[in-house]
């Protein structure tokens, strides 16, 4: 159990002006001159200060995150542990690149991974900035190490927004729109949606099997990349079975098992990583979000002689492992050990989906509750079908705004919510917030 927060800025919800307040509206005004128009506008209060969950904006309204800036926050704003090893860090040094002259803080970075990562086989990683760069990189050594092209992708699969991975994402808008060509060699099979499709995982897996073998040839594919709970698409959950049946055909196949735990890793999902859950271990993970507490940092943590199979100077970037991202990791990662955040998400789980299915009850819209850990998810339907309504997860997400609360849509048909709250929110906070989703559930259908 986690304690209270002891802050300045409190613990709780608190609004005191309409949302967004007049000091934000003036700030989005000022926005539209000269910031692109291609940027999401999600909810334009605009922050200044936060502390735990609570979000400090520039009218001193408090709002709830239950967003935890898309699954990067998980060990909650403006931890002191955090804090301090950033500034000791800017003051030390701020950059030198990795690549031009190392340093220590990266090595040990690398060691974390190895030993947090499934499987005990020997592991080296290379650190990045963005989870896109960190899915490009494992995707290029999975070419390199095979010597094959091909990759492949599932359905609803969110993996980036840089070229390659446009290619490897599946929802076309927002993301692909008119932003091609995209890159070749990339080829997309069924997912396991147990909710759609009502298949076992052993079932989905030999379909996904039979699509890859028939339409591209096993001898040519490099890697199968997939999210163990997929975030973008949805949350969707495969069915149980499904990982470790694809697992084992990669491993028959010679082909590089690529986990993008970019948003189901560290701790979110109740375990460090959401392919421990059925004892899965990848050949490849990429990590980045909860890594290192909203400093940008990613990783690719790979089999030793996949990824050592790489010419020198054949990966790399100027800012990849920055000396200030680093340390920020290695924080978040000794937080989230000694506070045992896993747990506490397996906790936050538990009570989440309790109070969803209790609601689902009483409401005709909500089809599907899914998850695990503190990564739970409700998918909106048109009443007594399986027909996706968007609309009420667009009156869900404005009305717990208006109310003070960030709550997060997804699924490629927009018509889920997710809830993605920091792993040190307290009871009290989580019960505020399922409070407010849950009126904004009624008021939706
Ligand atoms: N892989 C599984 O979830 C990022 C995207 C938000 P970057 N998800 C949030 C948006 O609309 O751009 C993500 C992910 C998984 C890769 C990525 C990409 O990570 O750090 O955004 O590049």
């Amino acid at each position: 159990m986690v304690s209270s927060i002891q802050s300045s800025l409190g613990s709780e919800r608190k609004i005191i002006t309409e949302l967004p307040g007049p000091k934000s509206r003036a700030l989005h005004e000022r926005r539209q001159a000269v910031v692109s128009a291609g940027l999401t506008n999600g909810f334009p209060v605009y922050i200044q200060r936060a502390e735990g969950a609570i979000l400090e904006d520039v009218d001193g309204n408090h709002i709830l995150d239950l967003g935890s800036g898309i699954a990067v926050t998980s060990i909650g704003h403006a931890v002191p542990e955090l804090i301090e090893s950033v500034s000791n860090q800017v003051a030390a040094f701020t950059h030198t690149c990795f690549m031009v002259t190392p340093y220590e803080s990266y090595i040990e970075v690398c060691e974390e991974l190895a030993a947090l990562t499934p499987g005990t086989h020997a592991k080296t990683t290379a650190l990045f900035n963005s989870g896109a760069e960190a899915v490009e990189n494992a995707v290029k050594v999975a070419r390199l190490a095979t010597g094959r092209p091909a990759v492949i992708v599932f359905d609803h699969a969110y993996h980036g927004r840089t070229n390659l991975t446009m290619a490897l994402t599946s929802k076309n808008m927002p993301y692909k729109d008119r932003f091609g060509p995209f890159a070749p060699e990339v080829y997309r099979v069924a997912m396991s949606y147990p909710f759609l499709d009502g298949l076992s995982g052993a079932e989905a897996a030999a379909r996904a099997i039979a699509e890859i073998e028939s339409q591209v040839g096993a001898h040519n594919v490099a890697a199968l990349l997939i999210e163990p709970i997929q975030g973008e698409g949805g949350f969707v959950v495969p069915a149980k079975g499904f990982l470790p049946a694809l697992s084992e055909w990669t491993t028959k196949n010679g082909v590089v098992f690529v986990a993008d735990e970019i948003q189901s890793g560290f701790c979110r999902t109740g375990d460090w990583f959401a392919v421990n859950d059925e004892g899965v271990v990848p050949d490849i993970v990429t990590t980045a979000k909860g890594l290192a507490g909203g400093m940008p940092l990613s990783a690719v943590t790979g089999r030793a002689e996949l990824m050592n199979a790489v010419h020198e100077g054949g990966l790399g970037g100027t800012y990849g492992g920055n000396p200030v991202a680093v340390v920020a990791a290695l924080a978040t990662i000794k937080f989230m050990r000694e506070r045992n955040l896993a747990q506490r998400a397996r906790e936050l789980g538990e009570s989440m989906l309790g109070s969803l299915r209790t609601l689902q009850q009483d409401v005709a819209i909500i089809g599907d509750v899914r998850g695990r850990g503190a990564m739970i998810a409700f998918e909106l339907v048109q009443p007594g079908t399986k027909n996706p309504n968007a609309a009420a997860a667009k009156s869900i997400v404005n009305y717990c705004n208006q109310q003070g609360v960030i709550a997060l849509s997804c699924g490629t048909y927009g018509n889920v919510i997710r809830l993605l709250p920091p792993l040190v929110i307290t009871d009290d906070q989580l019960a505020d917030g399922m409070n407010v989703l849950a009126a904004a559930v009624r008021a939706a259908g």
